[in-house]
């Protein structure tokens, strides 16, 4: 069965200071005042990153007490939680929906599962904004820029080291690629996100859900933290500045709450700007919540590609001068959520996830160069470029509702008539996929299936030959190979992620927070298992970033 981790948001959200709107709908069941504290902290927990806490729906479904909407053709439909009432609720809650809605019987009480189908009944609270002056009063400098060494000051072979979430202590490890040595665990934010590195290579930027933006300096004897501060109360994706003339000058964070991106210096973390991204979606529709999902820095221009989630629109924020910040909008498809550069780094791939399409941004012409139709719910991660041997260079995608794997020709020049374009689907091993991964030196495309709801499966990486894609893939078992006890529950085989060698692959064994998890380290070419990274402090790792390939964006 699926799992609700997926689903889990910010512990953090949960005590966030919410506005008192107690505008609990009449005809809605009542809740005491603790019942509905408690139905707020699972909400945010487990339902938030899907379905957006004012519960206007994203990946998952609009859950508010009762809404309309005016069609194409001009006609109105309505629905709500109000109308699909209590028992209902509850069996989507338990069981799940075909539309790939997770079930939630293995991880709410029957209790649990009631108490949330009548808070989804009520109105929805909203929760307060989070200005300048507040962030500024959360922003700590632990280490000022003039106490900071100089030159490296450890042996650490800096290239191949890796920011490894540990996703439920809200830590990252950061291991040594050569020697699979633990060199620092650092604590950073609640349900720790992503971690990306600074131009220069020296600094390594982590969010937390609960929007704590971590600067980690790589040059200190021991790496730690140097400056920290909150960006929002729930947050996913941070970037630096990384045009020639700007390395490690800026960071910019992407909020979910408040919606809204933020500026800070690259060294210090101080908040520069903070930029509202609520607006018009693409179909013309005022929305208060527009989340902001990947962020990319451009290596040609100084400009991120910011991309926003409920509205549909990319915005391309150019950071040559901030007080005068030009901003350059353009509309793809609602629902966007993570992507990468093609090999060229000249386009941005991002899926806009629940409408099944992938934009391509081209950020010389800075337009949008096309919106592909892809199978259900794509996911992929950062992507993963090769040259196929028909179609010349492609991006590929894995998809969270579909058993494909998508192959989008990204060659305008020599070959156009692919680019753009589906030019293959691989069968993949079944739905659920969150990433995929090759290497330029790599002949493989491994691809994982964390969120199939067959153990095995979800346990297993896949290893496509690029040569021939129509060969089935070569399955391995992450789970056995690890050579930890078997567990009854599912432990995740999550997120390939290639050494700056480009010959070995690490791949997390996601278990539960009691469980031993592990990374295995699996030798590229032969596809046998080179280590088994365990240690009591590996709890719950989920994303790998290598420095090298995250600082020049290769994958
Ligand atoms: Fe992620 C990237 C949002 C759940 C692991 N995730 C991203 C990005 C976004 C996002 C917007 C792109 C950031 C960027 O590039 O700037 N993730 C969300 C959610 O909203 C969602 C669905 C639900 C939630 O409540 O958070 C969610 N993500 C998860 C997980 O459960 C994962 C599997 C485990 C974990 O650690 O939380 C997870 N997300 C990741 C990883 C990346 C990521 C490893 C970066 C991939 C990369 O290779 O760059």
């Amino acid at each position: 069965k699926t799992r609700g981790t997926w689903l889990a948001s910010a512990l953090a959200m949960a005590a966030m200071p919410f506005a008192i709107s107690s505008a609990f709908a009449a005809d809605a069941p009542s809740m005491t005042d603790a019942e509905k504290a408690t139905a707020k902290k699972i909400y945010f927990e487990r339902c938030a990153g899907c379905h957006g806490v004012l519960r206007k729906g994203a990946t998952g479904k609009n859950l508010e007490p009762h809404w309309e909407k005016t069609l194409k053709d001009g006609s109105k439909l309505e629905g709500g939680t109000l109308k699909l009432g209590q028992n209902r609720l509850e069996k989507i809650i338990a069981y799940g929906t075909e539309g790939g809605m997770v079930n939630f019987d293995d991880i709410l009480t029957k209790d649990e599962i009631n108490l949330m189908a009548r808070y989804i009944q009520n109105v929805p609270d909203v929760p307060p904004e989070f200005s300048m002056a507040e962030m500024k009063a959360t922003w700590k400098v632990m280490m000022p820029v003039d106490k900071r060494p100089t030159k490296q000051m450890n042996k650490i072979n800096l290239k191949n080291i890796f920011s490894v979430t540990l996703r439920d202590t809200g830590e990252v490890a950061l291991i040594d690629g050569d020697t699979k040595e633990i060199t620092s665990i650092v604590k950073t934010g609640y349900a720790v996100h992503i971690s990306r590195i600074s131009a220069s290579g020296r600094y390594v930027y982590v969010i937390g859900r609960d929007g704590r933006l971590s600067l980690i300096d790589l040059w200190l004897e021991k790496p730690a933290v140097v400056a920290e501060v909150k960006v929002a109360f729930d947050a996913r994706s941070v970037d630096t500045s990384k045009f020639k003339g700007y390395e490690d000058t800026y960071a910019i964070a992407g909020g979910y709450w408040p919606p809204q991106y933020s500026i800070m210096d690259g060294a210090t973390l101080e908040p520069l700007k903070i930029v509202s991204t609520r607006g018009m979606t693409v179909d013309g529709e005022y929305h208060p919540e527009p989340r902001v999902a990947s962020i990319v820095a451009s290596q040609t221009k100084p400009e991120w590609v910011v991309n926003i989630k409920e509205t549909g629109q990319i915005r391309l924020v150019d950071y040559s001068d901030l007080k005068n910040l030009k901003e350059t909008t353009f509309e793809s498809a609602k629902f966007l959520h993570d992507g990468g550069w093609d090999s060229t780094q000249r386009y941005f791939l991002v899926a806009a996830n629940a409408s099944n399409k992938v934009a391509v941004v081209d950020t010389v012409e800075r337009k949008l160069a096309a919106l592909v139709d892809t199978a259900k719910i794509p996911h992929p991660g950062r992507g993963a470029n090769f040259v196929h041997p028909t179609y010349g260079p492609v991006w590929t995608t894995g998809h969270l509702g579909a058993d494909v794997i998508t192959l989008i020709g990204t060659d305008p020049e020599k070959h156009k008539d692919n680019a753009w374009k589906v030019v293959q689907e691989i069968k993949h091993v079944g739905a659920g996929n969150l990433f995929v991964k090759t290497h330029p030196k790599s002949k493989h495309l491994w691809a994982d299936a964390p969120q199939n709801p067959e153990k095995s499966l979800a346990e297993s990486v896949a290893v496509y030959s690029i040569a021939d894609l129509s060969k089935p893939p070569v399955m391995l078992n992450v789970a056995k190979d690890s050579g930890l006890p078997e567990t009854k529950a599912i432990r995740r085989a999550v997120h390939p992620e290639y050494n700056a060698d480009g010959n070995e692959v690490w791949i997390s064994l996601w278990g539960g927070k009691a469980d031993q998890s592990a990374i295995v380290v699996y030798d590229d070419t032969t596809l046998k298992v080179k280590k088994v990274i365990t240690d009591p402090k590996m709890i719950t790792p989920t994303g790998k970033f290598n420095l090298h390939n995250t600082q020049h964006d290769i994958y």
